[in-house]
């Protein structure tokens, strides 16, 4: 089978790798005037064709390039993991200083945590480039997916994620508020550390 991206594999990792950079020039800046990380770790990809086309299909729509490329705004997903929450919202300013990208949605689930207890700041960005878009645009506009999270938050994801695909578990009751329990704990330790590196800081 054809991938889903057809002739725009490339452009999507020419951005990738694009908004990747900058993020690293970010960091290795951030460094030198700090001699601090702003985030532990990045993570940069294109969703893959396999994982696209499930999604189509979850969301109800054709299995098609413009389904991928601009119903579906996460082709490009970026994770950006934090030691620190204050550092999770620099890094939001940062990206908003993107003179080539708009902002078409942003939701801040770190402040409103989901029902289940997920916590992550998502924005999706329209990159306006160079590159021919699938509506014949030139400049065209590509989508990118881009949640931002403390490590407490990523490792929590991850783990419910996980349990999402364990549909066999018993009591999964007990287990869902079991998680949310952790995720608010581990907001409430997010905090803490958050109060003790600015006692440090100021110390
Ligand atoms: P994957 O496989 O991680 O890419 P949508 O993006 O349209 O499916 P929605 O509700 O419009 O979903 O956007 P939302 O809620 O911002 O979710 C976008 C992504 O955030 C999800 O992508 C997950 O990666 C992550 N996410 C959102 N909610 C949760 C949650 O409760 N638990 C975990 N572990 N991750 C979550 P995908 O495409 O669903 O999945």
């Amino acid at each position: 089978m054809n991938s889903i991206y057809g002739n725009y594999e490339n452009s999507l990792e020419k951005i990738k790798t694009d908004l990747e950079n900058r993020f690293v020039l970010y960091q290795e800046k951030q460094v030198n005037e700090t001699g601090e990380k702003i985030y532990e770790h990045l993570s940069v990809r294109i969703k893959t064709d396999e994982s696209m086309r499930e999604k189509c299909r979850r969301k109800g729509v054709p299995e098609t390039l413009e389904s991928a490329l601009v119903t579906m705004k996460d082709a490009i997903g970026i994770r950006v993991v934090c030691s620190f929450i204050d550092d999770v919202f620099k890094v939001v300013e940062f990206i908003r200083t993107f003179e080539d990208c708009d902002i078409v949605e942003e939701v801040d689930y770190i402040r409103h945590a989901k029902s289940n207890g997920y916590r992550s700041y998502h924005m999706i960005l329209a990159v306006h480039t160079e590159e021919e878009d699938v509506l014949g645009n030139v400049p065209g506009t590509y989508y990118v997916e881009i949640q931002l999270r403390t490590i407490a938050m990523d490792t929590w994801a991850a783990l419910e994620h996980r349990m999402k695909y364990k549909k066999d578990i018993p009591n999964q009751e007990l287990l869902v508020s079991e998680l949310k329990r952790v995720a608010d704990e581990l907001a409430s330790c997010d905090l803490s550390m958050q109060t003790i590196r600015e006692l440090i800081q100021n110390s």
